[in-house]
């Protein structure tokens, strides 16, 4: 999980297994993004994805945390399509890596660990919360202090893709967006 500094500046030459995924905010011209993926043959790939009618972000949040920790970014996947859609990938500009995580609670213990194709299931929606799953973001592209707006991309295994515009809060947050 650590990082240093210099990551900072050349993102993508630690943790080799997982090259750095700069999406700008275009579409088809940014030939590059999502490249270099090992992705299997006929997945679906951000730079190429539609935006989805049916799969909506929303209520994402950033909890800053000091370098350098990565940060965390949860938010709440609705899907008003007919169909159980996964989520396969996150990608945001400002940060060189994210990852699909899931905290889990064993023998008293709190762990993380990644996961992929989390399910959202048809007609309903999953949140991404503290103590469950959430996009672990690592290597900022710069500091994104508390307060500011992060642009957050997420990829489904249906070839859609839906956006969202993630506030950064303080480290000691714990539920802003309770209901
Ligand atoms: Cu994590």
């Amino acid at each position: 999980m650590a990082f240093s500094g210099a990551a900072l500046a050349a993102p993508g030459q630690q943790g080799a297994a997982a090259p750095a995924v700069l999406l700008a905010q275009a579409g088809h011209d940014q030939g590059m993004a999502g490249h270099g993926h090992k992705m299997p043959a006929g997945a679906p790939d951000m730079a190429h994805a539609k935006v989805s009618t049916t799969l909506a972000v929303s209520a994402c949040w950033i909890r800053s945390m000091p370098a350098p920790a990565p940060s965390a970014g949860y938010f709440v996947v609705k899907n008003t399509g007919g169909t159980q859609v996964r989520l396969q990938s996150v990608a945001s500009a400002g940060y060189g890596m994210v990852m699909l995580h899931q905290t889990t609670q064993q023998e008293g213990m709190s762990r993380m660990s990644a996961t992929h194709d989390v399910a959202i299931p048809a007609g309903g929606q999953l949140e991404f919360k503290p103590g469950g799953y959430h996009a672990m973001l690592e290597k900022p592209a710069q500091a994104h202090p508390v307060g500011s707006k992060v642009a957050m991309d997420f990829l489904f295994d249906n070839g859609e893709k839906a956006s969202a515009e993630c506030e950064v809060k303080a480290a000691n947050t714990q539920s802003p967006m309770s209901h």
